[in-house]
């Protein structure tokens, strides 16, 4: 196999549980971590539960590690002391860990949510600043930025998806255009992980849905070409003509409903 040992962190989410499978191809051994119980390890799995805060547990954790797929950490709009654990902290701890250990290459879980106070008539691209939608956008902005540093010193390559909505189904109008099918994402980070060169780049994980916010010119040295479309779940969304008042931020920006959150500063 490609590689000797591959970690997954977030591996109890929603996405981690769904990949767990997907990625045994790509390695000899994965190493799949969280903070919530994993349940014992299969075959060609190891298993670690720790908290990405903890930065000796995460130092731990890298020992031996080919590549990371970085998907632990607060993934919604929350309050700042728990973002700041697990997505500030968490990902220091682990950047650290990963130069400490000689990894090569990462994939980082961001999200559209670095770029959610754009407008929705905008079309985005990775070189335009970003404007996080809150808290939760902040710390992915962190991420980038973070990786950004350890690239341009070290040398360690990652990619930083801004995953859109990647669910079984859209769970709303906005997520037709987020929509990022789970086999797309799979596609997205085998291109990620294989692509000869990668520096560090920002790339956009969403399918190939009728109506696009973001274009990917800067991150086409990936491969990675969308096979899948929200158009097959069209029709579950029809528009109504109505809306609260309270709903205009959400319809005005890409961010949507995380704009109607506001700062949790506590
Ligand atoms: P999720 O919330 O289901 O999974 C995140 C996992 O991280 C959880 O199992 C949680 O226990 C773990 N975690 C949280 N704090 C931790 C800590 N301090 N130490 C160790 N583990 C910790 O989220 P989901 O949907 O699976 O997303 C995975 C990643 O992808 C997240 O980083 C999220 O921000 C990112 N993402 C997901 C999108 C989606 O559409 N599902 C969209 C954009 C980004
Ligand atoms: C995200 O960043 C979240 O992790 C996910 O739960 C969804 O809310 C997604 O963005 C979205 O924008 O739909």
């Amino acid at each position: 196999k490609p590689f000797k040992r591959i970690l997954l962190t977030g591996a109890a989410g929603g996405l981690g549980r769904q990949l767990r499978e997907r990625i045994k191809p790509w390695a000899d051994i994965v190493r799949l971590s969280d903070l919530a119980d994993l349940g014992p390890a299969g075959e060609g799995e190891e298993v670690v539960q720790c908290d990405l805060a903890d930065k000796a547990a995460v130092l731990a954790l890298m020992e031996g590690v080919d590549v990371v797929l970085h998907f632990g950490g607060i993934s919604v709009e929350a309050p700042f002391d728990a973002i700041m654990q697990a997505n500030i902290l968490g990902m220091a701890n682990l950047y650290e860990a990963i130069h400490k250990c000689g990894v090569k290459r990462v994939v980082f879980a961001s999200s559209n949510h670095t770029m959610g106070f754009y407008k929705t008539t905008d079309l985005v691209d990775a070189e335009m600043p970003p404007r996080p939608d809150g808290m939760y956008g902040i710390s992915k902005v962190f991420g980038e930025s973070l990786s950004r540093y350890y690239f341009d010193r070290f040398g360690i390559e990652t990619v930083c998806l801004r995953i859109g909505s990647c669910f079984p189904k859209p769970g709303s109008a906005r997520m037709m255009i987020t929509y990022l099918s789970l086999d797309d994402l799979v596609e997205s980070l085998r291109c990620s992980l294989f692509a000869a060169r990668v520096g560090h780049t920002i790339a956009f994980g969403v399918s190939d849905n009728k109506a696009k916010w973001w274009d990917d010119r800067h991150s086409r040295h990936l491969g990675f070409v969308a096979k899948d479309s929200s158009t097959q779940f069209e029709g579950m969304f029809p528009f109504t003509g109505t809306y609260a008042p309270e709903d205009d931020l959400a319809i005005t920006y890409q961010g949507g409903p995380f704009l109607l959150t506001g700062p949790k500063y506590n």
